[in-house]
């Protein structure tokens, strides 16, 4: 194609010197015939006739065209090394997208990503070579069409293959984020799964509600320290609830009354009133708790538990060897309670202190058959330093006053693998002084006597299968 426009470009040039050249030559010639019939022609030349300076004018008028045609081959070559690098270039693109439509499900999204921008690049390269060649160069043309086929055809892969498998990909990319998205919905909107209460099929303790205020105790706010409860034996015994505040010298327990449900006790309705006659029969303290249809407490002025059958009022006793008792090791802020009995899903337990122990927390497991201790751990909390304590699921729970409006569980202890850890779980309280905290197994609640107030608390647990990091 070159070495045909080079010729072409010369030609037109030579063509237009010779036209000049015969119009200046054939103007001033004049002839005349002699008489021996030869032809005289006379061509008056003046100085001036010949075009010197025409031809002047054409020679650079030539040297411009000769000057002007190298630049077109200089342009022309530089189009053909460029034309070249794009061929060999779209041959490739040929072969890969070749390959993408018949090799089929190997390829990735990146590459296709990469193919397709390398097509389109060379398309705008190839556009703007044409623009510039002006439609005149069968290649560019040739290479132009094909550029614009194999860009349709990668565009139409992704649009119109349906079955296309980054199409696919894409979708299911798209589909996996909108499931987590829901799922992580779902997950923070749903509720946990029903705990079954009486069974510890949770991990353990995480928050504690707000509290609810059932009543004040039937004696009076002058009352201020004493117990309540409900029947915490897993199964729940009769299902009875006990409220028991402190005589006036603030130390001992001499009566009680028993309400057969809870309705009978918030309307103060057929209660049964039991006064304590015997000295050595009284309670001592507020860890007081109604267990199977006993009354267990801290018999008055001595290191017995006291188990008092609420059916016969018959009275066992059994002595705490080594516990503390008479306001020794008792809890900050509620005297005389050295001995806490506390009820779980894995039965009776007291939670006392000891000299041995200077003052810490010991825990030990009751069998309530034959009112004995069948197993006792220490931990190393300074029993003092607690407010109040419960069990759940054989871990001990203590708590501690933050300020007069709120409490918190800060420590824990588990029986099962000996393991003590701090937490906090902070909880408000109506009255500044906590008198007693007990946990119930039936219904998940704390029962506490908050200066002379019946108030009560759902504990939440850790659902199954989440692990708690606590004691990690
Ligand atoms: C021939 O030459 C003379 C003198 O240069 C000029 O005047 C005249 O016009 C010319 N004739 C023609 C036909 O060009
Ligand atoms: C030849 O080119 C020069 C420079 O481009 C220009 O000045 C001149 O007029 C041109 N001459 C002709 C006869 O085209
Ligand atoms: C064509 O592709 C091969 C392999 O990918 C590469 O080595 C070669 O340089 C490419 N040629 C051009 C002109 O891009
Ligand atoms: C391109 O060619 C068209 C006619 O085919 C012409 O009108 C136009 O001026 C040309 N453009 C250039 C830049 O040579
Ligand atoms: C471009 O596509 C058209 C129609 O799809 C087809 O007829 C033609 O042969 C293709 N040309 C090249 C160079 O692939
Ligand atoms: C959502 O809960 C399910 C089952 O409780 C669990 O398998 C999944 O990992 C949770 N997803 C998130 C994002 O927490
Ligand atoms: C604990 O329970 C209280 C009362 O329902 C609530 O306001 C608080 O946000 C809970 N805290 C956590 C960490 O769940
Ligand atoms: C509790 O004591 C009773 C009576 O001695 C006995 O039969 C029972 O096995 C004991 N229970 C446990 C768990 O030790
Ligand atoms: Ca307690």
């Amino acid at each position: 194609m070159i070495a045909f426009l080079i010729p072409m470009l010369l030609a037109s040039a030579q063509s237009q010197i010779t036209d000049i050249l015969t119009a200046e030559l054939a103007r001033n010639v004049t002839g005349s015939l002699d008489k021996d019939g030869v032809c005289h022609c006379t061509v008056i030349l003046p100085d001036s006739t010949f075009p010197a300076d025409r031809l002047e004018y054409l020679e650079i008028y030539n040297y411009n065209l000769s000057i002007s045609v190298e630049q077109q081959i200089t342009t022309i070559h530089s189009y053909e090394l460029l034309v070249t690098v794009y061929l060999g270039k779209l041959k490739n693109l040929t072969a890969r997208v070749e390959t993408l439509e018949t090799g089929g499900l190997t390829y990735t999204e990146l590459d296709f990503q990469l193919l397709k921008l390398e097509i389109t690049e060379i398309e705008a390269l190839i556009v703007q070579l044409r623009a510039s060649l002006n439609g005149t160069n069968v290649i560019v043309e040739a290479l132009y069409v094909e550029i614009r086929n194999i860009s349709i055809l990668v565009h139409q892969m992704e649009s119109y293959d349906k079955n296309n498998v980054l199409v696919i990909r894409r979708e299911i990319v798209a589909l996996q984020k909108r499931l987590e998205e829901c799922q992580n919905h779902v997950n923070s909107s749903r509720p946990p799964p029903p705990l079954v209460y009486g069974t510890c099929e949770h991990g353990g303790l995480v928050n504690i509600s707000k509290p609810f205020v059932v009543h004040l105790n039937y004696d009076g706010a002058g009352y201020t320290k004493g117990a309540w409860g409900k029947d915490s034996a897993v199964g729940g015994g009769k299902g009875y609830y006990f409220v028991a505040p402190l005589y006036t010298d603030l130390v001992s327990m001499r009566a009680f009354r028993i309400y057969s449900s809870y309705n009978n006790l918030v309307l103060y309705k057929q209660h049964a009133h039991r006064s304590i006659s015997s000295n050595s029969d009284y309670g001592q303290g507020t860890g007081v708790i109604l267990y199977d249809n006993f009354l267990y407490y801290n018999c008055f002025n001595s290191r017995n538990l006291c188990k008092l059958n609420l059916d016969t009022y018959a009275l066992t006793r059994m002595t705490l060897t080594d516990a503390v008792y008479n306001n020794r090791f008792s809890y900050a802020h509620s005297t005389y309670q050295d001995i806490d009995l506390a009820a779980d899903e894995d039965g009776l337990w007291v939670i006392y202190s000891t000299e041995q122990k200077y003052g810490n927390i010991v825990i030990s497991k009751l069998n309530e058959t034959s009112f004995t201790v069948t197993q006792t751990w220490t931990t190393s909390l300074y029993k003092p330093a607690a407010s109040n304590a419960f069990m759940v699921c054989g871990v001990l729970y203590a708590t501690r006053a933050l300020n007069t409006q709120t409490e918190e569980v800060f420590y824990m202890y588990d029986t099962k693998t000996g393991k003590e850890g701090y937490l906090n779980i902070p909880y408000p309280k109506m009255k500044e002084v906590v008198q007693s905290l007990s946990y119930n197994p039936n219904d998940h609640k704390l029962y506490m006597y908050n200066d002379g107030f019946l108030v009560s608390y759902d504990l939440i647990f850790q659902p199954v299968g989440i692990e708690k990091s606590s004691l990690e």
